[in-house]
């Protein structure tokens, strides 16, 4: 049999030319950055999984933990903060001391692209990751996917068709044994547009909470 897939991509990870390009240049020019594939952060006894797009290259390329630092994180680290899936205080550092409870947060493209855009053999290369993501963590059952992107490549990394789920904000299918739970994603975009508001973030954490409750 094979082995299990990683969950956590090398440091240095070769995979998508383009992307080690983006990483080179941002070290050379940030040398004080983090510039590499993030890791996934939190808990990993987590039953909730959230699976964003890529690190922004301000964000969590420069510091190194998912969200952290883009202005995206605000929104998602204080709307876990209030619905119980973390404790202590965001304050936009990997070392604010703020932990994830029963949750964990990953990118299904761990290394930062270019204006945001992944192209699909970015998402395709770093795809087995986020499979192993998904086959880490024991007691997993809820993934809320942030965007369009997100749902399409966690259906796919669990073996399904991007088709087998069903898009836009607040929807909700099983895919394999997880529920799967769809949002818009939190980016600055979308939240100062109003196409995503707090209270309709919180709704699907709220959603989440239930199932994991019930
Ligand atoms: O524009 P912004 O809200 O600062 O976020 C940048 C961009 O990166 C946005 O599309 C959110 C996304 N993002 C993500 O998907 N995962 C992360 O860990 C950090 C940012
Ligand atoms: Fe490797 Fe993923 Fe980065 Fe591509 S995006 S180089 S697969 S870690």
């Amino acid at each position: 049999a094979l082995p299990p897939p990683s969950s956590e991509p090398l440091r240095d990870c070769p995979l998508c030319p383009r992307l080690v390009a983006y990483r080179r240049a941002n070290q050379a020019e940030h040398p004080d950055w983090f510039n590499g594939p993030a890791p996934s952060f939190g808990d990993p006894e987590a039953r909730l999984l959230v699976v964003g797009l890529a690190p922004g290259r301000m964000g969590a390329n420069r510091t190194g933990r998912p969200f952290t630092g883009d202005y995206a994180g605000v929104l998602l680290y204080e709307t876990l903060l209030k619905l119980g899936f973390a404790r202590g205080r965001y304050e936009a550092r990997p070392d604010d001391g703020l932990q994830l409870v029963d949750c964990m947060i990953t990118n299904a493209v761990r290394c930062a692209p270019p204006g945001n855009k992944p192209e699909t053999s970015e998402e395709t290369n770093c795809r087995q990751f986020l499979t192993g993501t998904i086959e880490a963590l024991p007691r997993l059952k809820v993934i809320v996917t942030l965007g369009d992107v997100s749902r399409r490549n966690v259906l796919r990394a669990l073996g399904l068709k991007a088709s087998a789920g069903i898009a836009g904000h607040g929807s909700e299918f099983a895919a394999g044994p997880y529920t799967v739970l769809n949002s818009y994603h939190c980016s600055r975009l979308n939240t100062n547009t109003g196409r995503l508001t707090a209270p309709m973030f919180e709704a699907v954490f709220e959603r989440a909470k239930a199932l994991l409750d019930g």
